[in-house]
């Protein structure tokens, strides 16, 4: 039945789910991408998952950051418009900032939210307020997970699709459980998480799940342990990201992309040894499965 099956997910389903870009078409026909992603001392996950989006097809991507990492970040990755983000001494998003960046927010055709972004206290009132008041596709990973881990019925009222992309210690977060526990009932907790929440619910880690509010389950046979690096999963998100904004189904944008990544990850660990790949390596081949789509 559908309570125990899942699916595994092909090549040939991943690639139906793209089309041509036309050939008259302009970025305003690719969707408008807003990050919220990166904090002093994790520029990187803003960079990664940055790039990825861009690499994935997005027509415009729009990274919030605190000014601080604004240098590093844009120095890295060119091709975004930037919002740079000024706080008070409280935490506060001073106004011109809270104006710029709800302004980014109304033009976003979806949002990213997490990647590396830090959990204060005012950073998890904004989070929260998003995921209440979103008109847009949103995807929570890394800290905005360990944010609504902290404030889970604010799922409640939240509106839009919502995909989650928790690793199994964000899971155990989630769940108030323990890392061992969440890796031996999979496939039941992100189904049941998926139901109860009703999101998307993508379980990474070795065979990556990927559950629907209505009991379907995917299940992923790409990727290999030279991915379990710190930024791996910043990439995937940036990936998925791209797809949602460019308007793809979120079931579909969350099973291509984790599909897609693992691919991506196969081909860095036969040409670059598990060992020595790195996340950002990922991104360098995507151009090349890109190709096979096309
Ligand atoms: P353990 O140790 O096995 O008990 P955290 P984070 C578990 C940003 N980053 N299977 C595992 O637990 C992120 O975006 C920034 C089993 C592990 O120790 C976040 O915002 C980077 N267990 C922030 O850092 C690069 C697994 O979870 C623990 C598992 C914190 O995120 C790095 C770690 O999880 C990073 O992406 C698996 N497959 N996977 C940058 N360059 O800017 C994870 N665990 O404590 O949530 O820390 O994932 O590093
Ligand atoms: P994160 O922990 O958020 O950086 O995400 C790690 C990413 O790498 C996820 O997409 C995982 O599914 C993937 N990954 C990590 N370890 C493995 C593994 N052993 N096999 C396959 N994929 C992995
Ligand atoms: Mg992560």
């Amino acid at each position: 039945s559908q309570e125990h099956s899942f699916e595994v997910t092909e090549q040939a389903d991943v690639h139906s789910f793209f089309s041509r870009r036309s050939p008259e078409s302009n970025k305003g026909d690719y969707g408008r991408l807003l990050c919220l992603c990166g904090s002093d001392g994790m520029a990187g996950a803003a960079i990664m998952s940055a790039k990825a989006a861009v690499r994935c097809g997005a027509g415009l991507v729009n990274v919030a950051l605190p000014r601080s990492i604004y240098p590093i970040v844009a120095s890295r990755v060119i091709e975004p418009v930037y919002t740079l983000l000024d706080y008070d001494q409280e935490g506060n998003l001073q106004d011109g900032s809270r104006a710029a960046f709800f302004q980014a927010f109304s033009a976003a055709s979806a949002c990213l939210i997490g990647c590396g972004l830090g959990k204060s206290k005012k950073t998890a009132e904004l989070v929260c307020r998003l995921i209440s008041e979103s008109q847009i596709p949103l995807i929570v990973d890394a800290d905005g997970i360990n944010i609504l881990a902290e404030n889970i019925n604010i799922l409640k009222t939240a509106h839009a699709p919502i995909v989650l992309t928790p690793h199994p210690g964000e899971m155990a977060r989630l769940l108030k459980t323990s890392v061992k526990d969440v890796q031996s009932h999979r496939l039941e907790y992100a189904r049941n998480f998926a139901k109860e929440h009703n999101v998307i619910l993508v379980l990474k880690g070795a065979g990556t799940l990927i559950a629907e509010p209505n009991g379907m389950a995917h299940l992923n046979m790409t990727g290999n342990a030279g991915m379990a690096k710190g930024g791996s999963g910043d990439v995937l998100a940036g990936m998925m990201a791209s797809f949602l904004a460019q308007g793809m189904e979120p079931v579909k944008a969350a099973v291509g992309a984790v599909y897609l990544h693992g691919a991506a990850g196969d081909r860095c660990a036969k040409e670059l040894s598990q060992c020595a790949m790195l996340p950002t390596d990922i991104i360098e081949m995507l151009p090349g499965l890109f190709l096979e789509i096309e």
